[in-house]
């Protein structure tokens, strides 16, 4: 065996290394109505007729705020070392904002959840905010549009949170804001379903809204960290970050010189929007390049805010795409970059099987790339990925035995895992936690529930009894085999 081999065989991740699973408030908890908690801009959107794949919502989803025990359970028997999960605003402060009300039983809920998963031996990942924003603050003052407002009621809600919750050491802030800026406010499928294309909203303005409300959640987040730096991360003496996602990328043609550039500023467009300000305090010149002053500038209070904002860098990578260059300017709504995506290459590869997700496609060689890609332009940060994991082409239509056995997903985090482990062992980077997405069937989105992601299977139509699929169980060992031990 090789040096080299060596080094891979048994300690390819750091020994304190930390594993788990994650899921979000909407997506799992249901009781929208139990304990106060006020109303959700996604339960406004799901109201809507014909936004929801299935017609569904998240009024009951898996029903965890009832199940917190079954929940736990379920992540002790995976052997889960940490548990990432978010927390729903409105169960806390149900109108959102800073002068309105603490609802005291929200808080004691999560506070309670918190302490139990600590009894357990699992350590608690909070991300403060995922997708589900109050709808009073979206009626008030336009939510994540407004740049004075939405960042001082976000560092109101989570200083509450830090103080609530002292038990808490790993927090997040935001889940990718990618998301909520491009899917909320120019393509319209998210809530709260802005867009230009009128057949969808009869508001929104997709050529300028998306890129304000990425500067106004980047700025709530710097306020939240640093609420965090002043006052309580002394005595609290954990840790804080934000949560970004983006695809690996690989030139259509690598022989074009155009399509070499364009794959990597497909990752410019969807990443470094967030991270380049985070680790820098600017833009990247792409952005600012194709959008002119339709992407907002830092003031330099805001420059001071979001520069050096990151305790760790909090990754979500599910999947790759080829990316070919386009010519021409491109039109007001593209948030791309100039540039098609595809899923095979000009020599007609394809880059990976089929999902249930028309927009993934697993390709473990393209995770060991990111991480470096990603090291590489922030200097080599502490990385935790935040969610990793995939759907299964028709899975939600077979027989309960066999979606059991989804040796599809087990191969999946097989590969990706493995991946990553090299990208520690080999090229250095700083790998140091890893979150299979998700610990349940649960919500997903504009696709309801006939899109599966859950190593444990819930069956919706029988009292959300959960039942671990093959995959669940394969991650412990794995992970053993992989974590030095010292
Ligand atoms: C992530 N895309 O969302 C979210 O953080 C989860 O809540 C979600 O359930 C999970 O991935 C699986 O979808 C994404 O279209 C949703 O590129 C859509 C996209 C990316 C991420």
């Amino acid at each position: 065996m090789s040096t080299q081999q060596k080094k891979m065989a048994h300690m390819a991740l750091p020994a304190d290394f930390k594993w788990g699973f994650a899921t979000a408030a909407y997506q799992i908890e249901g009781a929208i109505d139990k304990d106060g908690r006020g109303p959700t801009i996604w339960d406004t959107f799901t109201a809507i007729p014909g936004k929801i794949a299935d017609g569904s919502s998240g009024v009951t989803a898996c029903d965890s705020y009832n199940r917190t025990a079954e929940d736990i359970a379920l992540l002790k028997d995976c052997g889960a070392q940490a548990y990432r999960f978010s927390l729903c605003w409105s169960r806390i402060i149900p109108k959102g904002g800073r002068d309105d009300p603490i609802n005291q039983a929200g808080l004691d809920h999560y506070s309670k959840f918190c302490d139990e998963l600590l009894a357990a031996g699992i350590t608690p990942f909070i991300t403060l905010l995922h997708w589900d924003v109050p709808d009073e603050l979206e009626k008030r003052y336009g939510g994540l549009r407004n740049r004075e407002e939405f960042p001082l009621d976000f560092e109101n809600y989570a200083r509450v949170c830090f103080k609530g919750l002292p038990q808490v050491k790993n927090w997040i802030t935001f889940n990718e804001p990618w998301c909520s800026s491009i899917l909320g406010y120019s393509v319209g499928q998210f809530a709260p379903g802005r867009t230009s294309d009128r057949s969808k909203s009869a508001e929104g303005d997709s050529s300028t809204e998306p890129w304000i409300v990425g500067h106004n959640l980047l700025v709530a987040h710097g306020r939240a960290v640093k609420a965090y730096r002043d006052d309580f991360k002394e005595a609290n003496g954990g840790e804080i970050g934000i949560t970004l996602n983006g695809d690996a990328t690989f030139p259509y043609d690598p022989r074009d010189p155009k399509d070499v550039e364009a794959a990597n500023r497909k990752i410019e467009f969807a990443i470094s929007w967030f991270a380049d300000p985070v680790y820098f305090g600017e833009y990247p010149e792409s952005m600012r390049k194709q959008l002119g002053d339709r992407l907002p500038t830092f003031t330099e209070e805001e420059k001071a805010l979001v520069k050096g904002s990151n305790d760790f860098y909090g990754m979500n990578h599910y999947t790759a795409d080829y990316v070919k260059h386009l010519d021409g300017e491109p039109p007001l709504d593209d948030f791309k970059g100039n540039l098609e995506t595809t899923f095979w290459n000009y020599r007609g590869d394809c880059i990976g099987d089929e999902t249930q997700s028309p927009w993934l496609r697993p390709c473990a060689p393209g995770f060991r790339d990111l991480l470096v890609w990603l090291s590489k332009r922030y200097n080599y940060p502490k990385i935790y990925v935040t969610e990793s994991g995939t759907s299964i082409k028709g899975e939600n239509d077979m027989p309960m035995e066999q979606i059991l056995q989804d040796d599809f997903r087990l191969q999946y985090y097989d590969d990706y895992v493995k991946a990553m482990a090299t990208a520690s062992a080999l090229d250095g980077v700083n790998v140091r936690g890893y979150f299979a997405w998700s610990l349940l069937d649960n919500f997903e989105w504009a696709e309801g529930y006939e899109t599966r992601f859950g190593v444990t299977y819930v069956d919706y139509n029988n009292g959300q009894k959960r039942y671990p699929k093959k995959s669940a169980k394969h991650l412990a060992p794995l992970f053993e085999s992989l974590v030095r031990k010292e």
